[in-house]
């Protein structure tokens, strides 16, 4: 299991890369360049710079998060040819750069959503929350100037405010879209780029839609094991793969988390991991909880044991976390709670190691 965290680069994350490297058994990052709109060229320069950066704070940057994927794509407009190209040419940039994984998500407009932001614990700590009574009362405007005030003026990766500028005539077209036409235009993606991805040496993960349910009436496809099934099988190579997420699929108490992470770990098919915990508060109803089993509803020590018997040097992180001990930040992103999910984790992880004697 590689630890690692996500960073958003200097200009945007409060979180300096030193502090990251203090974390226990910290080896790299889960990198962005989130100033570039989706659609456009990554160029080679500024890879370099960040990777340069990583480097020299003794991490290394193996994996990239988000390349966003151009709405155009995802509605297949006849413009999608020219994205699906732009995109290979930064996978081609990311890859002289070392890089061997991208993670992205086919989320149809929003990337993950909630209904509060910081959200008050009996603790007094703050998480994630999202009640879909909340949204049903509000429409995607609402939703995303709500989110877009909450955030403290820091844009949340998939919210950026180029693309919610759209937002009411991308509504409109997903509207005439239905579930196989959006799984259509994923597969013509992936025939778009997984060809340049063998080439170069890059395996694409898919990132599970959050919450694991359809949202304002518009499909979602990367919910379930099934969905997760088809995405594969899609176009049936290595360099298609997944990013299971845990707290994504685990919004939805029907999915067995640690049996995804074991089916499609034995498959081959994961690589890269978010691993968190969510606490189920009714249907459509949940807080993300602390990284402990017992804080939430998820069984962490079975996800972790399913990821050591079947993917053992998977590229994992500790997703989102609680405001603790009065740090400020980006919503989902502390340093002090994702620091002690990478530990606990890893503590998982050494223990079921040694149990099982490999250790
Ligand atoms: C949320 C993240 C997502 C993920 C993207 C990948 O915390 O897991 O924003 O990075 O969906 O494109």
């Amino acid at each position: 299991m590689k630890m690692t965290f996500r960073w958003f680069g200097e200009s945007s994350d409060p979180i300096p890369l030193q502090y990251i490297r203090q974390i226990p058994g910290m080896t790299g990052i889960m990198g962005v360049l989130d100033h570039y709109a989706a659609g456009e060229v990554w160029p080679e320069e500024e890879i370099a710079v960040l990777i340069a950066q990583v480097n020299e704070a003794g991490l290394e940057c193996k994996v990239i998060e988000s390349v966003n994927v151009h709405e155009d794509i995802k509605m297949g407009l006849p413009s999608r040819d020219e994205y699906i190209a732009n995109y290979c040419e930064t996978l081609e940039n990311l890859a002289k750069h070392g890089i061997e994984v991208v993670v992205y998500n086919f989320m149809p407009v929003f990337d993950w959503l909630r209904t509060e932001l910081y959200y008050e614990n009996e603790d007094g700590s703050t998480c994630l929350y999202y009640d879909h009574a909340d949204v049903e009362g509000l429409g995607p405007m609402e939703i995303v100037e709500r989110t877009a005030r909450d955030s403290g003026g820091l844009s949340l990766p998939g919210w950026e405010p180029e693309r919610m500028a759209r937002l009411e005539e991308v509504m409109a077209i997903y509207r005439g879209i239905g579930r196989e036409d959006l799984r259509a235009n994923h597969r013509y993606f992936l025939e778009g780029i997984i060809p340049t991805c063998e080439r170069v040496g890059i395996t694409m993960a898919v990132h599970p839609d959050d919450p694991a349910w359809d949202m304002f009436g518009i499909p979602r496809i990367v919910n379930t094991r099934d969905d997760l099934d088809a995405v594969v099988n899609l176009v049936d190579s290595p360099a298609n793969s997944l990013c299971v997420c845990a707290g994504s699929l685990g919004s939805n108490p029907e999915n067995d988390v640690p049996a995804i992470f074991r089916e499609f770990g034995q498959r081959g098919r994961i690589a890269a991991a978010h691993v968190r915990n969510v606490k189920w508060l009714g249907e459509k109803h949940f807080k993300e909880a602390a990284h402990l089993s017992s804080d939430g509803s998820l069984d962490m020590q079975a996800i972790i044991e399913a990821i050591h018997d079947t993917c053992p040097d998977v590229y994992v992180r500790p997703d989102h976390g609680r405001y603790i001990w009065g740090e400020t930040g980006r919503p989902g992103y502390p340093l002090y709670d994702r620091a002690l999910g990478a530990t606990y984790l890893q503590g998982l992880f050494e223990s079921v190691t040694k149990i099982k004697g490999r250790g």
